[in-house]
């Protein structure tokens, strides 16, 4: 449902307990390309294809380049006026959650700190072997896989597709959408799941939804305010 930036702006201003979502829109503007959008194919290859086990297992040299490309682009991006808009927010409220499926560390470089990342981090890598996990922010690597001191071989630590979410940010997230009166959801084309469902989650539990997207997604119908516009530009008059 549409409605004017001044009711959102209202219902945000109300509400004590809010959760925010955030997907790859929210990082466009910082020059990081999305996942479904034009920018988002790397090569010839589609997200779906490259972030997986499997893919990483076929050929963990091509699926590392792939991240090397990514890493290379986010160290050069800053955050935008979206991500601190929503470090003001998180500022403002007592009952206060940002959850986001991006990998990309902007939501912290601007300050979020109650924040919950379901996908995992791009800064991060993981032994196979020993499950050692460590922060790792190099841009390039000696060798592809990189070796973890135990020989075996160090992947991204994010969530690929059909892998499950980290337990304790999963939990963390359905908490709080259970007991949000708004949920503002940012920048995702709510297509992936689990994700996708804190959406409709957060309507069974009578919260308000506030949807800001440059597209219809298939919960705009489902929404109770659906903005149009960039996240940059909108986030930034809703919460000044
Ligand atoms: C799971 C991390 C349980 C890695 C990502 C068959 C077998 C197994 C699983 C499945 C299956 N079929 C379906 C599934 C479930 C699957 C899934 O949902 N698939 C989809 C594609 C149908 N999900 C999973 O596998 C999940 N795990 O289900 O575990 C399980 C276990 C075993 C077996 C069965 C089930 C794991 C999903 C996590 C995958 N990892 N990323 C990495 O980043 O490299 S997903 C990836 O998509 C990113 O995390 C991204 O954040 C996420 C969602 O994308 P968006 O953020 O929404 O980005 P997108 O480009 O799509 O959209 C951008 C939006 O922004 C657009 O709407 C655009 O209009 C808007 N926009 C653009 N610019 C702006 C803007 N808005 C505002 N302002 C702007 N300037
Ligand atoms: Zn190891």
């Amino acid at each position: 449902m549409a409605c004017t930036l001044e009711q959102a702006r209202k219902w945000i201003e109300e509400a004590e307990r809010i959760v925010v979502l955030t997907g790859a829109g929210i990082s466009a503007e910082s020059g990081v390309p999305t996942f479904r959008g034009t920018g988002g194919l790397w090569r010839q290859y589609r997200p779906e294809e490259l972030a997986t086990p499997e893919a990483f297992a076929r050929d963990p040299k091509l699926v590392w380049e792939w991240y090397l490309w990514r890493r290379s682009i986010i160290a050069k991006a800053a955050p935008n006026p979206g991500h601190l808009a929503l470090v003001r927010l998180e500022a403002r409220k007592p009952e206060f959650l940002l959850i986001t499926q991006n990998v990309d560390g902007l939501h912290e470089r601007a300050g979020s700190r109650r924040l919950v990342k379901l996908h995992g981090d791009i800064w991060e890598v993981r032994c196979v072997q020993c499950g050692r996990q460590e922060r790792d922010e190099r841009l390039e690597l000696p060798e592809l896989p990189p070796r973890c001191s135990c020989g075996g071989s160090l992947r991204p630590a994010v969530v690929w597709f059909g892998e499950d979410l980290p337990e304790n940010a999963w939990n963390e997230a359905v908490r709080a959408v259970h007991s949000a009166q708004l949920l503002l959801v940012v920048g995702t084309s709510a297509v992936v799941y689990p994700a996708a469902s804190l959406i409709p989650m957060a309507r069974t539990s009578g919260a308000r939804i506030i949807e800001v997207n440059l597209e219809e997604t298939p919960y705009s119908p489902a929404v109770d305010c659906a903005l149009r516009g960039r996240a940059g530009e909108l986030l930034p008059q809703l919460i000044p």
